[in-house]
């Protein structure tokens, strides 16, 4: 009995120490301590021990259950250690430099622009960049035969009579059609058309575009204003100069140029256009041209943030290099 207590004892210890999981441990629990397991079936061999073998075959007994039952519980609580603990993970480790998200730096010019132009009076409307030939063309005094609206020139949707819009002067017929005058606003957004890319052209790019409707209103109006925003924006030495143009729905019409460096060399560049809003345009929209006068005018966004933050290439604003992007 003796012999076999001892046999128990070491296969049991023995196979314990090879489980590795916590089904195996089980598995070794029904084996070994289980009701019908091996330790329970030594105990009715205690009958056949002699008289005086007895206490020491029931001391020997006792330590053997002691020890595959302590065993078993210390290598239970190891097991149930390292399932928590899991693979090791240093919490103490730095964590990778991701880099700070910013504002591109069109979004922060438009902010900017915005805001000196509140300062002056103007309040902010917007409108569809997908818009039909009535507010593109016809209701700003363009012809059906204008070269303007050639398919070369213009991102047509599948049905002629749709497009992306090319100038944002598309939103001053939407805010005159729903706004009875006076009206002082400024309208910003995307506009699309299929030039090739340069260092300042680009096939989507951003206008700001204004619109001041009232009594009287001049041409001096139109200079002051456009001077005072770049004054305002750029600073005293700001180089702004007016030549005159023509577009189908001012009279007169002229440009907007501002001296800029680009690839390494001072120039003026355009800016955008402006003039006073022609009587067509206010009798497509339902304003009687007798009584209302106003002005209108139309700036191109990514080059007054190359004049802004000394950029000279349009493209850079669209490649979304970050080493570029993060200087803002
Ligand atoms: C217009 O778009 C007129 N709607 C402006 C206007 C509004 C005139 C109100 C009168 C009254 P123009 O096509 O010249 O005009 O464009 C205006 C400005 O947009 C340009 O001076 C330039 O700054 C910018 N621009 C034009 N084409 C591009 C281009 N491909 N890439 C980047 N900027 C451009």
């Amino acid at each position: 009995m003796l012999e076999h207590l001892n046999q128990l004892e070491s296969t049991g210890l023995a196979e314990l120490q090879s489980v590795s999981d916590a089904d195996a441990l089980e598995q070794w629990r029904i084996a070994y301590l289980g009701t019908k397991g091996k330790l329970k079936a030594a105990m009715p061999m205690m009958k056949d021990v002699s008289k005086e073998d007895k206490p020491a075959v029931g001391k020997r007994l006792n330590e053997v259950k002691n020890a595959l039952e302590s065993t078993f519980k210390d290598k239970k609580a190891s097991l149930e250690a390292a399932a928590v603990e899991g693979p090791a993970i240093d919490v103490t480790e730095p964590g990778l430099d991701c880099g700070g998200g910013r504002r591109h730096v069109i979004s922060r010019t438009i902010d900017e622009i915005i805001e000196v132009f509140a300062r002056m009076g103007f309040t902010v409307a917007y409108g569809p960049e997908v818009e039909d030939e009535w507010h593109n063309f016809n209701a700003l005094n363009i012809p059906e035969d204008h070269p303007a609206r050639e398919p070369i020139d213009n991102f047509y949707m599948e049905q002629r009579h749709l497009m992306l819009r090319s100038q944002t002067s598309t939103v001053q017929i939407r805010t005159m059609e729903k706004t009875k005058p006076p009206l002082k606003i400024i309208a910003i957004g995307r506009v699309y058309r299929p030039d090739t890319h340069d260092a300042t052209h680009y096939s989507m790019f951003h206008q700001v575009e204004g619109l001041y409707v009232d009594h009287d209103v001049t041409m001096v109006d139109l200079k002051t204003s456009l001077f005072q925003f770049a004054q305002a924006y750029f600073g005293p030495g700001a180089e702004v100069r007016i030549r005159p143009s023509f577009f189908p729905f001012t009279e007169p019409s002229a440009e907007v140029d501002m001296k800029m460096k680009v690839k390494g060399q001072w120039q003026w560049i355009e800016l955008g256009g402006c003039g006073m809003v022609d009587p067509n345009v206010f009798e497509a929209v339902g304003y009687d041209p007798e009584e209302w006068t106003g002005f209108a005018f139309g700036l191109g966004i990514e080059r007054i943030a190359m004049r802004k933050y000394g950029i000279s290439d349009i493209r850079w604003l669209f490649e979304n290099d970050a080493r570029f992007l993060r200087q803002f």
